[in-house]
This record gives structure tokens, sequence and C-alpha cells, in this order.
């Protein structure tokens, strides 16, 4: 009985000390990366794999029901001709995109990275043969566009993935699943590029939400990460609350602390940098009939209402197979950057806005001055109640000019010449506590 009782005290002894291991203390570098990410807001996504050259999305795989052996078949074609890293990181910059995450392993498990734990990569599968992501990196490196990859949990291709809810036609052998062998795969290839692309800003993870009451070993995943590039940030778009060793917090389709699109119920927003991620038509992956671009007035829209929620805009782009942008994307990015090389000082370092997102629009803080976007107002008056504050001036970013106002005891009444119909009628407000 003593004996029994002993061993039940070490186990709990060793559990306590396992949880106190798993207390994750983010570095100064770490810190100064995320306090960087915060204020870059704007960022793209890049979903870019074989699966763009059948122009049906990254799940058509799964959707088509077609087997992973078939699959694979696609390498062999796959030459993006028009690929060239210089120019899509200069289409980047020039959008007033801050960094790019791009996808080096999806769903499917074709490495777009060489890699030497698996030949399904660009570099020992295609007839291209080129390291995509090294060339990327260097590009970024060269016009300061920080680098993120996204990460796939799930591999609908490899035998000892252990299945979870999706890919389960794709001609799996199940008695071969080995997590053990899958986890340090992944864990060899995640070390690969860490050491092999320069620095990281962001790891961005995917598909935890496929078996989710699996353990996945994230937080020794995580440690791995931070070990070999402290500031490496970490996200995890699991759908769920954030978990000990995550840097920042994301969200689908959705601004944080929403769940129209039903990927995010039950996120509470953490206090942690926030990150809304949004396609640009309707889907991830390059798809050849879907037209359904968002206007730029809707975009930009978008990566306000981010803003004033404290939170960046990851914006999607799909190349197509032959490794060009979209001409619709390629569009929307130079007038974005048009805007914001115009705005920019009212978006980039600020933080969430003092007054809560309203249906007219919201604000942004950097230190006392508050950036107030209109972007939906059917009035020529606008109230902000703004207590404890006094406003020192206040002039339109759009024309110059000085603004009218009046402070009562509830805050401060703007006054415009006429209804505001810009894209964003933007108001800089020098505030004094008082
Ligand atoms: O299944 C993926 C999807 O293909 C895409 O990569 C998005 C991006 O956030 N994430 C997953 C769905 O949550």
């Amino acid at each position: 009985m003593i004996k029994r009782l002993s061993l039940l005290l070490v186990a709990l002894i060793s559990l306590e000390v396992a949880a106190k291991e798993y207390k994750y203390s983010p570095t100064p570098e770490n810190l100064k990366r995320r306090k960087e990410f915060a204020d870059s807001k704007f960022g793209i996504f890049i979903h870019w794999g074989i699966y763009s050259m059948m122009g049906d999305g990254e799940w058509v795989m799964t959707n088509q029901n077609i087997k992973h052996k078939r699959y694979s078949q696609l390498a062999s074609g796959f030459y993006p001709s028009k690929f060239n890293a210089k120019e899509w990181i200069e289409i980047i910059k020039n959008s007033g995109a801050k960094y790019l995450c791009f996808t080096s392993r999806h769903h499917d498990g074709f490495s777009m990275f060489h890699s030497d734990f698996t030949e399904y990569n660009i570099v020992d599968a295609t007839p291209f043969k080129r390291d995509v992501l090294k060339e990327l990196a260097e590009e970024c490196n060269k016009q300061e566009i920080k680098l993120h990859l996204y990460y796939s949990h799930i591999d609908w291709g490899r035998d000892d993935f252990p299945v979870g809810g999706t890919g389960q036609n794709s001609g799996r052998d199940k008695s071969k699943e080995n997590w053990s062998s899958y986890y340090s795969f992944m864990n060899n290839q995640l070390t690969e590029l860490l050491t092999n692309y320069g620095e990281i800003g962001a790891i961005w993870f995917d598909g935890v939400w496929d078996k989710p009451n699996f353990d996945w070993q994230l937080e020794e995943q995580y440690r791995l990460i931070h070990s070999i590039q402290p500031q490496c940030l970490i996200a995890n778009n699991h759908h769920k609350e954030i978990r000990e060793g995550e840097d920042f917090q994301n969200f689908e389709r959705d601004l944080p602390g929403q769940n129209t699109a039903g990927y995010s119920e039950g996120q509470q927003v953490s206090k942690l940098p926030l990150e809304s991620c949004q396609t640009m038509n309707n889907t991830w992956g390059y798809n050849i009939v879907d037209d359904n671009y968002k206007s730029t007035k809707e975009i930009i829209h978008f990566l306000l209402r981010n803003v004033g929620m404290g939170a960046n805009l990851l914006l999607n782009v799909g190349p197509g197979p032959d490794g060009s942008f979209p001409e619709e994307a390629a569009t929307r990015l130079k007038e974005i950057g048009e805007w914001l090389s115009k705005y920019g000082e009212s978006v980039y370092g600020t933080t969430a806005g003092i007054i809560p997102p309203q249906d007219w629009g919201i604000t942004a803080m950097k230190d006392n001055t508050m950036y107030v976007h209109i972007l939906n107002l059917n009035n020529n008056s606008l109230h902000l109640p703004i207590k404890g504050y006094k406003v020192k001036n206040a002039i339109s970013l759009i024309n110059g000019k000085s603004v009218e106002t009046k402070q009562d005891k509830n805050g401060v009444t703007l006054y415009f010449d006429e209804i505001p119909t810009e894209i964003d009628h933007i108001i800089k407000v020098e505030l004094k506590p008082i």
C-alpha cells in the first residue's frame, strides 16, 4: 500500500514537473518579433502546389476522390515556367504587405522545398527541379519582406500518417500508420525549414482540426522550433483556444471573435497578436473558374476592420500552374498598395481603437493619436464617445484640412463639409488625456 502511494506521489510530482516544463517563456527576440508582427498589419498568404495544375483548389485530391498514387503523378508534369521570385516579392512589396506566408507543404503532402526526408518534393519529383522556397527566401531577404511558412500537420499521401477526418479515400495502407515515424518526419522537415532558409518570421500550422482529440505533441514540436530559431513565431490554425508555446492567434475568414464562416466556434480572442486570413476570391489554391473576387474596396475595409481590433490581415493569392499571379489578384494588390502608400501612417504600427468597431467604421491608436476610419456613414457629422480625452486638433488625411469639432461631456463630434464617400475617410485626431 505504502509502495503504491509513493509511486502515485512520484507520478504526480513528475506530472507537475512535466506541466511546469511546458510553461513557455518567449525570449526577448521573440517578444520583439511579436511587436514587429503586430505593427506590420498586412501580409500575403500564398497557396501554391502541384494541385494548382488542376485549377480546382488545394483540396482537389480529396474533393474529387483522387487516389494519392494518381495524384502524385502531377509532380512529373509540374513546370511553372513563369515563376519568378523577384517578381512575386516585388508585387507583394508594392501591395504594402510586410510579410509572405508560403505553403511549404499542404495537406496533399507535397513539399514545395527541397527535403532530404521525402523525394515527394519540388526539386526531386518535378522537371522544374528548382527550390522555389530558396528563391523566395533570398528575395524576401533582399526586399525586406518577412517569410512565414505554412506547414500542414495533415498528409493525405503518407502511409505512416494516422488518418483523420479527411483524405480517407486516398488509398493509403492503414496498416502502416505510425505516428512516431510521421512525427519524426515532420520534425525533421521543420528542422530543414528552420536551418536552410535563413531567418523565418513564423511557422503557421494547419490541420490539427482534422483529428481534434489526438495528441499531436505540439508542445514538444513548438519547443523544437523555438530552440532552433527563438524569434520565430508560432501560430496554429486549429480553430481553438491558444495553446502553450504559440506566439500569435489566427482566425480564418473572420474577424477576431466572430464566427460567420464556422471555423471559430468558441475561439476566444487572446491577448497575443492577432491575424485573420481571407481569400481574395472564394478559394485558397488556384481555381480556374472562381472569378468571385472581392473588390479592392471590400478588401481594404476588411483590412481596416482588422486594424480596428489590433489584428493583421493575411490576404491570400492562389498563383496558377505556370507560377504567375492571377491578373485580378495582381490588380487588387497594386490598388491596395497605392492606397496604403498614401494612408499607411493610419494603419501600420497602430493598436486597437479606443472605440470598439462600429457599423460606420473603426478607430486605431498610435500613442495619443487616434485615426478615425469612416467606412460607411450617411451623415455629415459623427459623435465619438471618448471620455477622458481632450481633442487638441483634428485633420482630414484625405484633403489635409482641419476638421470642425465640438467637445461635450460624452466625447467629441466631428463635422464634415459633405457626407464622406471615399473608400475610407480618415481623420487624424490628436488627443490629450485629461
Ligand atoms: O484546409 C485548409 C485550407 O485548405 C486552407 O489552407 C485554409 C487556410 O486557412 N486552412 C484550412 C482550413 O482551415
